[in-house]
């Protein structure tokens, strides 16, 4: 079964943008791979998606249809979408690449949270499945933002059980100093802890401790790659990790 992954982050976060930038280099690299589309509500997209979910379903027609505003039609599109799971997943294998690298919608909420997208993944494979989840570098940067947004990755990840790696997007916007902080912050929770401390009250900063004491003791979130569309940063360490995940090696021989 040729290697699924899917892109997941927040809105905004890069993930169109890397699915296009990460399909190019690994094609520099003589990979190839599909991309599929299943943002039903995509206006532009940086890449020509191989699948696109927007064919059998779009949110534009389904607000129309069902007389609904673009997030209620966002959650009657990905129950239309599981409708369609079948006919997605013969249309992805009949293509023969190396990785099959599935965008997901910007409300991250409706594809992580409820059962329609489970259930999609569920029809498209259970094997051969990694998650990428994108840390907006924007959110990264003070240490509030930076607790949500490990608690909300925490939350995903308790509703798929898929390899996972956590990837800080567009690093190419973090400054030196920055980026070295949010490394201090990923290896040791006791220094977000302090830097939290002096900004915020107690109460928060004990809530905080227990979030991140439950993804350290699990090692749920593992270290970050720090990854940008722009520069390229991180892209090898990415495929580094889904050729170790998926062919046992991550040299840059062709499998
Ligand atoms: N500087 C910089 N900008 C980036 C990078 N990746 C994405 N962007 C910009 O961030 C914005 C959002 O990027 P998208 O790829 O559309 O993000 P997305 O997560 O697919 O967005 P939604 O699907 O709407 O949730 C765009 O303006 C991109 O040009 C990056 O690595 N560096
Ligand atoms: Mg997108």
């Amino acid at each position: 079964m040729i290697p699924r992954v899917y892109f997941v982050g927040t809105a905004g976060s890069g993930k169109s943008t890397l699915v296009n930038s990460f399909k190019e280099w690994l094609e520099n690299n003589s990979y190839d791979a599909i991309t599929v589309n299943l943002d039903p509500g995509a206006e532009f997209l940086p890449y020509t998606p191989d699948v696109d979910i927007r064919e059998n379903v779009s949110l534009e027609s389904v607000m129309q249809n069902y007389n609904l505003g673009p997030n209620g039609a966002q959650i009657v599109a990905a129950d239309l979408i599981v409708q369609e799971a079948e006919r997605i997943k013969e249309l992805i294998d009949s293509y023969d690449s190396d990785y099959t690298l599935v965008d997901t919608p910007g409300q991250l909420e409706l594809f992580a949270f409820r059962g329609s997208s489970t259930q999609l993944m569920t029809t498209l494979g259970e094997e051969n499945n990694a998650l990428l989840y994108l840390f907006d570098s924007i959110l990264m940067k003070n240490p509030e933002s930076y607790i949500s947004s490990r608690f909300l990755a925490m939350s995903v990840m308790t509703r798929f059980y898929v390899p996972f790696l956590s990837i800080i997007s567009k690093s190419d916007l973090l400054e030196p100093k920055e980026k070295e902080r949010i490394e201090r912050w990923d290896r040791n929770k006791n220094e977000i802890l302090s830097d939290l401390r002096e900004k915020t009250a107690e109460m928060n900063v004990q809530l905080s401790e227990a979030i991140l004491g439950g993804s350290e003791s699990l090692n749920i979130l593992g270290e970050s790659v720090f990854s940008s569309s722009e520069t390229e940063d991180g892209l090898e360490e990415i495929y580094s990790f889904l050729q170790k995940l998926f062919y046992g090696s991550d040299d840059l021989e062709k499998r």
